[in-house]
């Protein structure tokens, strides 16, 4: 069972006429309710994009639809949250791609080591046509995909060593996403991971129970990972999309108009988060050397060699993603490349 727990102390950004969070997806007004939750903190570009969702949604539906928006993993984590969408007791959740493969496996192609080489291929890729393809399976599990949002490329962070070669992965208790295709890639570069939900993270890394996490740097800064992690380094090894995901049965229960509205917003709230996410992502390098992260520049010989250790697990997964998924992501990478 779901229960929506009220969260108290204005953290979530609105609250019904009698200051009750709503506990259904229809309050007593009639007006229908978004129940919004994600992982990471208020702080976060994940964050204000959702604001401006809801900015956008309450506008154009003169607030037939409101939105409640709540981070920090308030509703949970980013699998709970996905399963409580299937069941409609919550309207929307933006998970990264790793956990969402947990429903629809096609979608670990994006968790392909290496895959983009930048922001650049990243955006025309998504925006074209097997990536569209691809959120079209989510209608079968239940879940509307209506945009890719962006997490962004994925760097390392631990406490027990600086990491510049591949060899220095050795042995680290990495925590990785929940996703099978991330677990065997750590274990072919020498590391032993743990797949863990995002929730538990900052706790696992303050007792010691991992030694490290990689996540892009506004992530690592917004979350104060510099708290509890000495060591940073670029290994850029995944570039991570997030999919803005609603229940289909609340999407299928709105008017046409409405669906347009919810679509077009996702979709504009989309480009204003991914380009706040650019610059955080951008800057934050600096501001975590500042907390007293040492930082460890992996050199172009360093990565192909972490390259080459990870073919093998990506031949290994062709089969679980999808020959056609795979084959069909790298073609279009080569020519968005080629642009
Ligand atoms: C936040 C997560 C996070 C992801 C992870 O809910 O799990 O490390 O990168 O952004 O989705």
């Amino acid at each position: 069972a779901f229960v929506l727990v009220a969260c108290g102390g204005g953290d979530s950004e609105s609250e019904g006429q009698n200051g009750e969070n709503e506990s259904a997806s229809e309050s007593e007004g009639g007006e229908k309710v978004i129940r919004a939750g994600i992982g990471l903190n208020s702080e976060h570009p994940q964050y204000k994009g959702l604001l401006k969702f809801k900015e956008i949604v309450e506008k154009e539906t003169d607030g037939a639809i409101k939105v409640e928006t709540y981070h920090s993993g308030q509703l949970g984590d980013d699998r709970t949250m996905t399963e409580a969408l299937q069941l409609g007791t919550q309207e929307v959740t933006i998970p990264s791609t790793a956990p969402i493969a947990n429903f629809v496996p096609e979608f670990s192609v994006f968790d392909i080591p290496f895959l983009f080489p930048s922001e650049e291929v990243a955006d025309k890729v998504l925006a074209g046509d097997v990536a569209q393809g691809l959120l079209k399976k989510l209608e079968e599990k239940d879940l509307v995909g209506l945009a890719y949002w962006e997490n962004g490329f994925r760097d390392l962070t631990n406490s027990v060593r600086p990491v510049k070669t591949i060899e220095d992965f050795e042995g680290l208790k990495i925590r990785t996403m929940e996703n099978d295709l991330h677990l065997e890639a750590f274990k072919a570069l020498g590391a032993n991971p743990t797949p863990m939900a995002f929730t538990e993270l900052f706790t696992a890394l303050q007792q010691g129970t991992v030694d490290g996490q990689e996540n892009p740097y506004a992530t690592i800064y917004l979350e104060k990972f510099y708290e509890v992690q000495d060591y940073v380094s670029n290994t850029h090894h995944v570039y991570s999309p997030f999919v803005f995901l609603m229940s289909k049965q609340f999407y299928d229960g709105l008017s046409k108009e409405q669906q347009e509205i919810v679509r077009s917003a996702a979709k504009e709230a989309g480009k204003h988060q991914i380009k706040l996410n650019r610059e955080a992502n951008a800057k934050y390098l600096k501001n975590l050397q500042e907390e007293g992260m040492e930082y460890s520049e992996i050199s172009d010989e360093e990565r192909q060699k972490m390259v080459d250790a990870v073919q093998p697990v990506i031949e290994e997964f062709k089969s679980d993603i999808g020959a056609e998924t795979v084959d069909g992501i790298m073609k279009a990478v080569e020519e968005a490349k080629a642009e």
